[in-house]
């Protein structure tokens, strides 16, 4: 059935009966993901090698299955591996980059970073074969050029940029969430229309043979489980 804008849409439910998994495969299953996702890095570095671009549109369709505020799934995922418009995007961001780093982000945030060994080089940019540039969708903007409101963009956005980083990391691929401040400059470099806010961009690829991370270590699940 074709997309029409959930605001044309009357109510009309449809049977839902998944099968039911039985309480032995769920244990199974949540266990290995569990493990498969502990295994998750966050990289900065990554290897020009390819990937196969199928497996980039897979993550993505995954992540456009996300839940969203009244079903009006308000992104935009733009894939880019030109590189000369991965160039402009690396160059843009390096130059507002350094001005944050010179001080732009104030000592508590920069002493925040300091384990993370961030710097204003972001060489995964050009590196990583793929980028993925995720806009929310501010307001619906109709042929007519009229706005409609859009519910909960930030929380929807965030939602299906944690199962695209999930997709990925099952399938094997390297990824990085990164937000260059401020990220006016993603619009205009990619041409994107005035309802659309840059969310995050979102290198690629496999990591580079020389990858190191951080040594961090996540909190323990009675820190962040709390059972009522
Ligand atoms: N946007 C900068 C700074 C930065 C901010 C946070 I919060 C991080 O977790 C990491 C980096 C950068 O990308 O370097």
């Amino acid at each position: 059935m074709a997309w029409i804008p959930i605001h044309d849409q009357p109510y009309d439910p449809v049977p839902y009966r998944p099968t039911r998994v039985s309480a032995d495969e769920s244990l199974r299953a949540a266990a290995e993901l569990r493990a498969k996702m502990d295994q998750r890095r966050t990289v900065r570095a990554f290897s020009t090698d390819p990937v196969p671009e199928q497996v980039v549109i897979d993550a993505i369709a995954v992540a456009a299955t996300a839940p969203s505020g009244a079903h009006q799934q308000p992104w935009t995922f733009v894939l880019v591996t030109d590189p000369e418009v991965r160039a402009n995007i690396r160059a843009a961001a390096e130059q507002e980059e350094q001005i944050s780093y010179a001080g732009r982000l104030g000592e508590e945030w920069l002493s925040a970073l300091r384990p993370l060994g961030t710097d204003h080089s972001k060489p995964h940019l050009t590196d990583a074969p793929f980028l993925i540039v995720v806009f929310e969708q501010r307001y619906y903007l109709d042929n007519e050029g009229e706005q409609h409101k859009h519910y909960y963009v930030d929380e929807s956005v965030g939602i299906a940029v944690g199962m695209l980083l999930t997709a990925l990391h099952l399938a094997g691929l390297a990824a990085l969430t990164h937000t260059p401040s401020p990220m006016k400059f993603l619009s205009e470099v990619l041409n994107r229309p005035r309802n659309e806010k840059a969310f995050a961009v979102i290198p690629v690829g496999y990591p580079s043979p020389e990858a190191t991370v951080p040594a961090l270590v996540r909190k323990e699940l009675d820190q962040v489980l709390v059972r009522v």
